[in-house]
């Protein structure tokens, strides 16, 4: 499965999506260790830092509205989180159990105050490009295999625009942890499905 077109995607392995960060994803932490399990057998890992300014859109207070609401901006809808991954914070750095030693690249989005940016190859407005797409292309990258934080919602829109540019996908399913928020994560999972995204344990690849 796993060959010289294989790229392995790590997305948002950060202090502030694992259990006492500001937006913290059940067990995200968990995630490390099969992440590192895996990595060395790929011939290129691209990691992804969410990493907001702090007059951040996306942050409730900047706001001034509960976290977890849902507003609508000049893009669609947009959930307001709770202050998270601040660039240069503590809790924007990567989880300390994630091995990042042998990352090839680090992509950081979510950077720009007025628009927010949850899959690694498009902000959200769904046409701004992070150049990972390029990037990949360059490097004769076939096939994605995604992992990270949250399934919901940033792995869930790395796979489909992922999809989107041509790439086959796998989803390594114990190497990622989800948000869930109403219904969110069924949703992901159905588009995911229909859209071509496979899905495969750690111990499968
Ligand atoms: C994420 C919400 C806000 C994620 C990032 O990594 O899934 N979720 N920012
Ligand atoms: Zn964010």
């Amino acid at each position: 499965m796993i060959d010289d077109t294989s790229a392995l995607l790590i997305i948002d392995v950060q202090k502030d999506f694992c259990p006492g960060g500001a937006l913290a994803v059940e067990e995200g932490h968990a995630v490390a260790a099969v992440i590192n399990g895996i990595q060395d057998r790929f011939p290129l890992r691209v990691l992804t830092q969410d990493w907001h300014p702090a007059d951040h859109m996306s942050f409730a207070d900047n706001q001034g509205v509960e976290p977890f609401s849902v507003t609508e901006v000049h893009y669609g809808d947009q959930v307001m989180w709770p202050r998270h991954c601040v660039q240069g914070s503590e809790g924007a750095a990567f989880h300390e159990d994630l091995d990042t030693d042998r990352a090839d690249l680090v992509i950081r989005k979510g950077m720009r105050p007025e628009i927010d940016s949850y899959s690694a190859f498009f902000e959200n407005d769904r046409t701004t490009r992070t150049g990972l797409s390029g990037y990949l292309k360059d490097r004769a990258v076939e096939t994605v295999y995604v992992t990270g934080l949250a399934t919901d919602f940033c792995v869930y829109y790395s796979a489909i625009d992922a999809i989107k540019e041509g790439f086959s996908v796998v989803l390594v399913t114990d190497a990622c942890r989800h948000i869930d928020l109403d219904g969110s994560l069924a949703a992901a999972m159905a588009d995911m499905k229909e859209k071509g995204v496979k899905f495969v344990t750690s111990d499968e690849l």
